[in-house]
């Protein structure tokens, strides 16, 4: 089926101009249909049930998020509402997505006005703190219960297990690769104290809350004058740790490359971008933040990193089955990078829990 036919199937307003693939997600397809005239342009998605194997119990995650944030700025007279949470329109059947036998559509509306962006300044890190702890505060009091779109997705010992199952498999043979077994042994040599969060979980120490679960800076729509206008990417919305927040955020913009860059020389850690960032999460998470969470911010950096790494070698491993790769060796670039990262940020565990000492003093 066409695509303008696919679009035909929602309730939208307007008639389609033209459709093309837009933004750089590494699991979903995603297309930009702009309409004729003052109607407004939208999203259109193929969602990879691959990955989201319960497109109701997806969907109905983002219905509730959406709908309770949306509450949330209407009693505190937010202005201009329609930028600041997404708006998915249903299939004419009153569905959220549309299947047209092979494959799963969803729309939303495009937001207007805005720019995505692969790194933030210091000053919008803080900003942007703000607004990951505010978006964790706003679905604290979600009446409904959300399922997990990815069973034990930022669980760092189910990643671990995963890791094992691909190395014993080695369905591509990589896992002999000498690179891979230097990579791996710098992982296991880890991996205990990387899952320390499942064990205090365990304990009763640690409380899971609503968190994004990927906050990458590419996740962030901002307006043109780098306020933040809202949180995209709604897909993995589900109780977590709030280290995946706080974590997945720094992983992406206080490195001071892209997570894919080869050249390792220009991957290291941003602190500036840690501060700022910290400060404002802080702020916005007042309300809800226990100490054991405070204390474990540092871990919480070097957890995504490290996590992230152990994803993208095990789906080297795997022979390239989950993340898209433009190249053969993509994911393997992808983890030097990470793991580099990774060290940069152990190296500033002093500096990081001296800075957050600080702040509980100020
Ligand atoms: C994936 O879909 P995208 O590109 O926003 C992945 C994240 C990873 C990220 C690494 C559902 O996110 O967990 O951190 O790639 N999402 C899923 O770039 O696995
Ligand atoms: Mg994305």
């Amino acid at each position: 089926m066409d695509l303008k036919n696919i679009v035909s199937q929602f309730a939208i307003k307007g008639k389609v101009k033209d459709i093309a693939p837009f933004g750089g997600g590494l699991i979903n397809h995603t297309y930009k249909v702009t309409t004729e005239g003052d109607a407004p342009d939208y999203v259109l998605q193929n969602v990879n049930v691959a990955v989201f194997p319960d497109i109701d119990l997806l969907m109905n995650n983002i219905v509730e998020v959406t709908g309770h944030i949306r509450k949330k700025l209407e009693a505190a007279n937010t202005p201009d509402i329609d930028r600041k949470v997404l708006q998915f329109i249903p299939a004419n059947d009153g569905k959220m997505y549309y299947f047209d036998g092979e494959k799963y559509w969803r729309i939303m509306i495009c937001i207007p006005d805005c720019v995505t962006k692969t790194g933030v300044s210091i000053e919008s890190a803080y900003i942007v703190g703000e607004t990951f702890a505010n978006f964790q505060a706003m679905l604290a009091d979600i009446p409904a219960q959300l399922g997990e779109p990815i069973k034990d997705f930022h669980n760092m010992e189910w990643r671990i297990q995963q890791l094992k199952d691909a190395i014993a498999a080695n369905k591509s043979g990589r896992a002999d690769e000498p690179e891979v077994k230097e990579i791996l042994k710098d992982i296991f040599d880890r991996a205990d104290e990387y899952c320390k969060a499942e064990r205090l979980y365990r304990e009763g120490k640690l409380p899971k809350r609503i968190c994004h679960c990927d906050t990458k800076v590419d996740n962030i729509l901002f307006d043109k004058d780098d306020n933040v206008l809202c949180v995209i990417d709604l897909d993995t919305v589900m109780p977590s740790f709030i280290f995946s927040d706080f974590g997945d955020f720094l992983r992406s913009a206080a490195n001071t490359t892209v997570e894919d860059d080869p050249d390792l020389s220009k991957v290291s850690f941003n602190f500036d971008i840690f501060k700022s960032f910290t400060k404002g999460y802080l702020k916005g998470a007042a309300s809800f933040i226990t100490p054991i969470e405070i204390e474990n911010l540092p871990f919480a950096t070097a957890l995504f990193p490290y996590m992230t790494l152990v994803r993208f070698i095990a789906d080297y491993i795997n022979g390239d089955i989950y993340f898209h790769c433009k190249y053969p060796e993509h994911n393997l670039v992808r983890s030097r990078n990470q793991l580099k990262l990774t060290k940069c940020v152990e190296a500033a565990f002093p500096q990081m829990e001296a800075f957050i000492a600080e702040q509980l003093k100020a």
